[in-house]
């Protein structure tokens, strides 16, 4: 029955790939506490306590019951000493005092709400926060901190970008880069993705895949729909990034979570009257348009399953298909290709499902990788 742990437990895979997770999340109340704790340890450079509630975290939101008691949680992995104290106190009390603590120190907040800013990560709030700035007007005031195009954009848009993009305006949207694309390639090939794929109806970006048939062609797709939208005047920032993949090149590189594909970060101009039910907006602000994050990538067709999977995440489940391709099966996963280091040779696939297959797994839905 929904909402109680099943009396005879399936044992819960330690792997999110082999998981289906939907957007219903049953243990918000230990998953919100859990991000929290993986933020400040990421804040703090430490690796592994902040890995451990991620994976906590991406293991709860999987279950189809929610969580009562810690002994219901026998045949869920993942799940260490610290963890389980955390959850203890959540049981118990209600909320977790490690949480509140770190919600009130003075570090935390100046990072989270510097990293809030588009273009600034954690490191740069870092920096300014040695420097003894904790606001924005700190960072903003005459004391004089340079910032670099993409950050100026990030204040300039803050309100903005800082606000959810609703379902209706990432299918506007949708629309608007279809028409820039095919006015340009008539054969090119746009795709949905990232949180939007995966079912979720709010996001912090809209994310697009697009390529063409012809090998090749898709290098001028990129440049062409930047050109085609400057043009409309809808385009508030880009940053270009140009190819620097290389086939002969895989795979040397270091399979990791940034691939080498031709990829645009956008801010685009959304207006009201392109957004069925209109736009998503604060209380009170009754402007015609808003300003959306966009991010665009193009790799060549022969890779277009292999970016498909790894640009529709979750980040928790990219990671975990990965490091089960590593060490369940002795292959290299990434972005770009499927390796297979017994056999030294590169697995090829057209689609997503062909990915699932040579590594064993059963196939999992977009909307079932919300780990
Ligand atoms: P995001 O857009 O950051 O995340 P999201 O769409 O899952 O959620 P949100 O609503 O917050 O936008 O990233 C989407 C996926 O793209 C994520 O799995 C990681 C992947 N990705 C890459 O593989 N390479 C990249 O360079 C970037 C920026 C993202
Ligand atoms: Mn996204
Ligand atoms: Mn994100
Ligand atoms: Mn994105």
């Amino acid at each position: 029955p929904e909402g109680s742990a099943p009396t005879a437990q399936a044992v819960v895979s330690q792997y999110a790939c082999q998981r289906r997770t939907t957007t219903e999340n049953n243990n918000k109340i230990f998953t919100d506490a859990f991000e929290v704790l993986a933020e400040s340890y990421e804040f703090n450079e430490i690796e592994g306590p902040c890995l451990a509630f991620r994976r906590a975290a991406s293991v709860l939101k999987s279950l189809s019951w929610a969580v009562q008691c810690l002994e219901a949680t026998r045949n869920v992995p993942c799940l260490g000493e610290h963890t389980k104290a955390v959850m203890e106190e959540i049981l118990r009390y209600g909320r977790s005092f490690e949480v509140e603590k770190i919600l009130s120190d003075e570090r935390y907040r100046t990072l989270k709400l510097f990293t809030s800013v588009f273009g600034v990560g954690p490191k740069t709030a870092d920096k300014w926060y040695r420097g003894g700035l904790r606001s924005f007007s700190d960072v903003l005031g005459d004391r004089g901190i340079r910032l670099n195009r993409m950050q100026q954009s990030g204040f300039l848009h803050y309100g903005d970008i800082s606000r959810a993009v609703s379902k209706a305006e990432a299918r506007a949207l949708r629309n608007i880069i279809d028409e820039a694309v095919h006015a340009i390639t008539p054969d090119a090939v746009l795709a949905l993705t990232g949180g939007f794929r995966r079912g979720k109806e709010f996001g912090h970006d809209v994310d697009f895949i697009v390529t063409t048939p012809e090998l090749g062609k898709e290098k001028n797709l990129l440049p062409n729909i930047v050109l085609f939208s400057l043009h409309q005047r809808i385009l508030l920032y880009c940053d270009y990034q140009a190819s620097t993949f290389d086939m002969s090149k895989l795979p040397s590189y270091r399979f990791e979570a940034m691939d080498h594909f031709a990829k645009c970060f956008l801010i685009m101009r959304l207006e009201g009257s392109q957004v069925e039910g209109g736009l998503h907006l604060a209380e009170g602000d009754s402007r015609g348009w808003r300003a959306v994050r966009v991010d665009l990538v193009a790799p060549p067709m022969d890779r277009y399953a292999f970016a498909l999977l790894g640009w529709s995440g979750s980040r928790q489940f990219e990671r975990d298909l990965r490091r089960f391709a590593r060490l369940e099966r002795n292959m290299l996963l990434d972005n770009h290709a499927l390796y297979d280091k017994t056999k030294k040779e590169f697995l090829a696939a057209t689609t997503e499902r062909d990915i699932f297959a040579h590594l064993g797994l059963e196939y999992i839905e977009p909307w079932q990788r919300n780990a």
